[in-house]
Order: structure tokens, then sequence, then C-alpha cells
């Protein structure tokens, strides 16, 4: 793949959309599925193509954990927004469904000592970082039993065992917090990474310059992962930016940008490896984009019936839906039968029967606990 200056070329596709008619520029800016991998570098942070290597690839059980973990995400996310739109479940959840292949992909190359921030569509990047079913959902319903006890609830769910540092209400809030653990991990010499999520939307916020620029100034083990899904809310990512690759603006920052596809698991595995090996080798971080797609609405499964997308545009992604495309791939390659494949699907789904039931049956905090764990500083 060529290698190009970034910064010529995002100047050039903002004059090349000034120009543009206003229907011109929304049809060509429509969100079209990327097919394939590109590396954006400067001559300040050139960055090798990632290249597939057959021999090193991943093995049988790395291909069928991340399976798993992309099932587990999808059955636990869609019985989660219908929960909650039968009033079970309190508050707004962001569904992850259609963007599983991010979270699996990345996660596969973390342990528990390295770390995340996450964002207001967390639950996903939880569950590949290895949440479990019934704190999770105990969390979401507001109980006791939850990861944090009840009171954090879906966007901002957290916990320090996994390395989970926080599903994030505050669009952009994570990549600061991912620079601040970063900084940590390097000045105690560990060897760990941190991770930070944020969406296309989040990418404008000052919040992750600030993040990134100082991420690559000190060149901290950390790496960013775009999940450029197209959208901020009901906002299309032409109606919100003037470049059209996030990984663009890697080079402004002094790091080097790859762009993926993140409907296909393995391609996110290899450039994340690639990414999370450089800042573990104090190579500094990396700007990963991956090219996704939610299913459902902004919120919830029904969502709140605004017309932003067409649904001609839906089906189109759910084409080359991830789990679907990696399950035919997996039977190609022979790693796993029908048989075996439709067994996780049902595990699955009676964990999270016995999950929702655990939490169901879970207590509320008690109100003697309201002020547990909350910090302030001054008189009180
Ligand atoms: C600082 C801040 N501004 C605005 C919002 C309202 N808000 C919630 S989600 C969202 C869109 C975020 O888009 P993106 O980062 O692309 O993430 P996605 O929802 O697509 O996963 C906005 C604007 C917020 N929560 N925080
Ligand atoms: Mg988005």
């Amino acid at each position: 793949m060529a290698k190009k200056p970034a910064k010529k070329a995002a100047a050039k596709k903002a004059v090349a959309a000034k120009k543009k008619p206003a229907a011109k520029k929304k049809a060509a800016a429509k969100k079209k599925p990327v097919s394939k991998k590109k590396t954006v570098a400067t001559k300040k942070a050139p960055v090798k193509q990632a290249s597939r290597n057959k021999k090193s690839g991943p093995s049988e059980q790395t291909l069928k954990e991340m399976h798993l973990k992309m099932v587990r995400i999808r059955r636990f996310e869609e019985n989660a927004g219908r929960m909650m739109e039968d009033g079970k479940i309190p508050g707004a959840l962001h569904l992850y469904v259609g963007e599983e292949a991010v979270a699996a992909g990345v996660m596969q190359h973390l342990s528990d000592e390295d770390q995340i921030t996450s964002t207001h569509r967390g639950h996903g990047h939880l569950v590949a970082k290895g949440g479990e079913f019934k704190p999770m959902y105990a969390e979401l319903f507001g109980r006791s039993t939850g990861y944090c006890g009840g009171k954090g609830g879906s966007m901002h769910i957290s916990n320090m065992e996994l390395g989970m540092l926080g599903a994030n209400g505050i669009v952009g809030g994570g990549p600061p917090i991912a620079m601040g653990a970063a900084f940590s991990n390097k000045f105690r010499k560990t060897s760990n990474v941190t991770v930070s999520f944020f969406g296309d939307g989040a990418s404008n916020e000052g919040s992750v310059h600030e993040a990134a620029n100082m991420a690559a100034l000190y060149k901290l083990p950390c790496v960013f992962i775009c999940e450029n899904n197209g959208y901020g809310e009901y906002t299309a990512q032409a109606n919100h930016q003037a470049i059209v690759d996030v990984a663009d603006r890697a080079s402004g920052y002094g790091m080097p940008g790859v762009i993926v596809d993140g409907m296909d698991v393995m391609a996110v595995y290899e450039a994340a490896g690639e990414a999370i090996e450089r800042a573990r080798n104090g190579g500094g971080p990396t700007l990963v984009e991956c090219k996704t797609y939610r299913y459902y609405d902004h919120v919830g499964i029904r969502g709140m019936g605004m017309t932003y997308r067409t649904d001609e545009e839906v089906e189109t992604w759910k084409k080359r839906d991830a789990i679907e495309n990696f399950e035919q791939r997996l039977q190609q390659l022979g790693v796993m039968t029908q048989k075996q494949i439709q067994a996780v699907h049902d595990k699955v789904l009676s964990d999270i029967d016995e999950a929702i039931q655990y939490a169901n049956e879970s207590p509320y905090p008690d109100a003697s606990e309201l002020l547990d764990n909350v910090y302030f500083e001054g008189e009180g």
C-alpha cells in the first residue's frame, strides 16, 4: 500500500469538499464500506505496512476466542437493548451491535494488566476485555452485585481488575485518561499498554487532540482506536468534519495512522497487534481508524425514528456482517463446523439467561451506601 503525505491529502480533500455543492457533498460522503487497509504515514512518523504473515498468523485458539468474544457482545447487547425498551433497565443504552470486530480484534492482544478507556457505547469493550455477564447485567439493572455496585450503570461501568478504566458519558473523555494511564505505565517502567477507544464524533474534541499530542510527544505506550461508524448521533461524518479519514490527523500529532476495515476481525487483529506491539516496545502511540457501522440507532434498538440514514445503507453494511462472514471463514479454514458454531451461540444464550435472572434477583444498593465512593474536595 502506498504511503502518502497525509497533510496534503487532507488539505486537498478539504478544498474539494468546499467546492462541492451541498447535495453532491452529501452523496459523496455517503457511508461506504472500506475494503482495504491503508496506512497513512509522514516522514516524521513512518510506519511499515501491516502485511499478513501466514506463518505467524493467529492460532486456531485465537480465532475461536475472537469469535466467542463477538458472539458474546452481540447477544449481550441485543438482550440489553430489549430490556431497556421494556423498561427493565433504566437510562439510555448505546448499542455496539455491528461494531463487534473492533473490540474483539483489539482486545485479543491485551492482558488484564493492560488498560482500556471506553465510550458511551462501551458494553462491547468490557465484554471483550473479559467482563462477565452477571456483574455487567447487574450494573445495568442498578443492582449492588454490579461491577460498580449498581451506581455506574451503562455509561460509567468500570473494573480495575480487568484494566477497564471506564465507559464515559463525556464524548472524548477517555483519551486523556488513557494518556495519563500510559504515562503512569511508562513512568513506573511497566510493559503495559493503554488503549483508548473513541468515535468519529469524538475525534473532533479538543480533549482527544490534547491527549494524542502529549502521547506522541512523550512516546507513551498508548494506542488510539477510532471507531468510525460514520455518524455522531444523527449527524453524518461529512457534516461534522472536513476529512474522510480520521487517520489523516495522525501526522499532525506526530504518530503513524492506519486505516483498517472494522468489519473484518482478522484485519483489526493484525493492525491492532502491530500498534500494540510498537507501543509495548517503546515505539510510542498509533492512531488506528476502524471503518465500522452501528446497526441500531444511536440509542436502543427501536431508536427515535429519526430519518438520517437510509435502510439501503444499513442493509449494505449488514451484508458485510463481521460475525457471519467470520463464521464462513472459520468453516472454510476448517477451524469450526456449523454445529460447533451453533453450540457457541447456544451456550452464550444460556449464560445470558442465567445472568439476567441473577441480576433480576439481586438487591438494589442500600440507601446507607449512597455516598460511598463519592469523592469531593473541601468541607462537607
Ligand atoms: C462532551 C459531549 N458532547 C456531546 C455529547 C452528546 N453526545 C453523546 S453521544 C454523541 C455522539 C458521539 O459520536 P461518536 O463519537 O462518533 O460515537 P458513536 O456514538 O458514533 O459511537 C454526542 C454528541 C456528550 N455526551 N458529551
Ligand atoms: Mg460515530
